[in-house]
């Protein structure tokens, strides 16, 4: 049991997903876990200020170790719980090397993603361009292609760093849950929609499903015509 760890989140929350994927996968239940609303501002509420001083979730803890970077709690829970659970950093160096790669460059494919699903959010309404906008809608296209190419590179029902289920994975794949949340067209990119329903039923993702997707099924239209 998992008792001395707490993670403070938010749901839909790409970021805390990862975290909690990476716990399923090593078997770590039992965590305090607290579910916080955006809406309401928890994120800026002082028990996550506590933790975290940007006011973000995810904001983990485990004893006195403090860990809201979710790629940094996501690789220091497979260093320390090493021989438990799924073993999530491959020992083939070529494995090793695509899902580093593959992991960073999911950094830019989450960016891209809310530089168009947010826009709106990110940019005072006096300084919206429409041009701003199309820019970052051919940003993500492009994105989008490349992991396309990637993802037909590895071949059918591969992962991202090979056959096995990886650290890559972890971090990767709410992403791209959330694209098909907003409504990316899976005839336009057939790979990254192989590769969701290849993962979507794994059970540390299914267990870890965001609750305010389960409660409304019914995602969001935004990326339809990327
Ligand atoms: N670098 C952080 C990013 C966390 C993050 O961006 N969290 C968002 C929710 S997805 C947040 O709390 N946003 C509220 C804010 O920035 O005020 C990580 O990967 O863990």
């Amino acid at each position: 049991m998992a008792t001395d760890m707490t993670l403070l989140w938010g749901s839909g929350s790409p970021p805390c997903w990862r975290i909690m994927i990476a716990l399923e996968e090593k078997s770590l239940r039992g965590y305090t876990q607290k579910l916080l609303s955006f809406d309401k501002a928890e994120h800026k509420s002082q028990e996550v200020l506590d933790v975290n001083p940007r006011g973000q979730l995810p904001s983990f803890k485990h004893g006195n170790n403090i860990l809201n970077e979710s790629y940094a709690a996501c690789m220091y829970l497979e260093s320390q719980f090493k021989s438990q659970g799924t073993k999530l950093i491959p020992d083939s160096a070529a494995e090793q090397a695509l899902m580093y790669q593959h992991m960073f460059e999911g950094l830019a494919l989450y960016q891209k993603i809310g530089d168009v699903i947010y826009y709106n959010w990110k940019v005072p309404e006096g300084e919206r361009h429409e041009s701003a906008l199309k820019r970052n809608r051919e940003a993500l296209t492009a994105e989008l292609r490349l992991w396309e190419g990637y993802l037909q590179k590895l071949g059918t029902g591969s992962c991202l760093a090979g056959n096995s289920f990886s650290m890559v994975d972890v971090v990767v794949f709410p992403s791209v849950a959330y694209l098909f949340r907003f409504g990316l067209s899976a005839e336009r990119y057939p790979k990254l929609a192989a590769y969701y329903g290849l993962l979507k039923d794994r059970p540390s993702i299914k267990a870890s499903w965001p609750p305010n997707w389960l409660e409304n099924p019914q995602g969001q239209d935004t990326l339809k015509d990327i």
